[in-house]
């Protein structure tokens, strides 16, 4: 008999599990830092935590720039606006809405492209057939920390003679052929969200080695402002504050303690996994380093008998909040299915995606008993895969 909560046992876990919930190893010394911050009396517009986490930040990513931003949108909108960018640019549908919103917050047409089946990442073969004369840039994400195929994409922009820059907001801390995420294209730009292994609550930044490009993003990140009341450009706020990069600082600060768990954990769930059918764990390519922030599992309900959405049902019951990612694809959502030129657009490997993918918790909240624990849920669930269905489709009817 099931000891599942959907049966009506109690849950697995007391407290819920997130996916994404923050790491905070070092309280005390964001609390020490803010402290700083507040006894100088200055907590933003260009304070000495920015630029220090800047500092960090370039060190980590091997670039000559890095600046610092609120979120990881208004670092891809100050790179689209500094980059001068009109027309069409060529995305992925299966990302975070912010990839294409912030394209089209700025008068942009994003132009979906479909992603490779094995990584979920721009598939260089369908961008080379998407391409048009209107067509300004391509925008890569390396979804899940995992790199795009940056090679292909390079020598296809290149070909076109046109910029290829990178939303790197999963991939801070990662590799492409050994060198750091942060160095590619034109730029690339990272989040630190609260929900990210590195994270100041809200926060982002642009990575490049361009001086010049690097000099725009500054601008227009202050208003435009070039000196105390000089104004050059148009610009908009998209300063991070002291506060902010107090929370960042220590974050980084304790970034390899992170990732060692977040790989402890990853290896927990690959071990565990590895005997469930139907499961697909999202590999990591050994020979590169990533930050292993997501656990993101395939579900093939044909060998599982339950649809990713019942499989996330029974782990939401049992307090561990499994989530879909990316659904329903941003290509099928809102203005994008319905206006822009985009409407009618099919891609079959992001819907197939949309529809299989979840995201399972990981990071400092939990170890490799609760791994294990979250693994037999799964186990229990495909033994017991037709009484869920009659279970939920009960629920659903009722
Ligand atoms: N490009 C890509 C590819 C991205 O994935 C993102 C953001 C961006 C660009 C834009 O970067 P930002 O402008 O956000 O810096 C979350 C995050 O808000 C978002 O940053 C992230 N990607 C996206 C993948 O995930 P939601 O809508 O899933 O957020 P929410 O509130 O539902 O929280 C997610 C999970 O985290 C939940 O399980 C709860 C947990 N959580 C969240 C917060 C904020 C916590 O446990 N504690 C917290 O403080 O978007």
């Amino acid at each position: 008999m099931s000891k599942l909560a959907l049966f009506g046992h109690p849950p697995a876990f007391d407290k819920p599990l997130h996916v994404g919930r923050p790491n905070l190893p070092d309280k005390q010394a964001i609390l020490e830092r803010i402290a700083g911050a507040l006894d100088a009396g200055w907590l933003t517009n260009g304070g000495p935590l920015v630029s220090e986490f800047e500092h960090r930040l370039a060190e980590e990513a091997g670039v000559k720039h890095c600046i610092a931003t609120s979120n990881g949108t208004a670092a891809l909108e100050l790179a689209i606006r500094a980059l001068g960018l009109v027309g069409d640019v060529i995305v992925p549908a299966y990302t975070f809405i912010a990839t294409a919103h912030a394209l089209a917050w700025h008068g942009l047409r994003p132009v979906f492209c479909d992603v490779d089946p094995a990584t979920h990442t721009l598939d260089p073969l369908q961008v080379a057939r998407t391409i048009g004369p209107q067509t300004a840039a391509i925008l890569g994400v390396h979804l899940w920390g995992r790199a795009c195929d940056i090679a292909s994409l390079t020598s296809i922009a290149r070909e076109h003679k046109i910029p290829l820059l990178f939303d790197a907001a999963h991939a801070f801390g990662c590799t492409y052929q050994g060198r750091p995420i942060g160095g590619f294209g034109a730029c690339e730009t990272f989040s630190f969200h609260a929900t990210k292994f590195v994270q100041c609550g809200e926060g982002g930044a642009v990575a490049t080695n361009d001086d010049h490009l690097a000099e725009r993003i500054r601008l227009r990140r202050n208003f435009g402002f070039a000196g105390y009341d000089r104004v050059s450009s148009i610009g908009t706020n998209a300063k991070m504050s002291e506060l902010a990069a107090a929370v960042g600082l220590t974050s980084l600060d304790n970034m390899g303690t992170i990732v060692a768990v977040n790989r402890q954990n990853y290896g927990a769930y690959r071990r565990r996994l590895r005997s469930l059918p139907g499961l697909r764990l999202l590999s990591h390519d050994a020979h590169e380093q990533s930050n292993y922030q997501y656990i993101v599992l395939e579900v093939d309900p044909r060998q599982t008998g339950l649809s990713r959405d019942q499989m996330v049902q029974v782990l939401v019951a049992e307090n561990v909040l499994a989530r879909r990612y990316f659904y329903p694809g941003c290509h099928r959502m809102e203005p994008y299915c319905s206006d822009l030129g985009t409407a009618g657009c099919v891609l079959p490997v992001t819907e197939n995606l949309a529809d299989r993918v979840l995201a399972l918790p990981t990071g400092m909240q939990l170890d490799e008993s609760d791994v294990s624990r979250i693994v037999m849920i799964l186990a229990e669930a495909l033994e017991n895969a037709s009484a869920i269905r009659s279970r939920l489709g009960r629920r659903q009817a009722a």
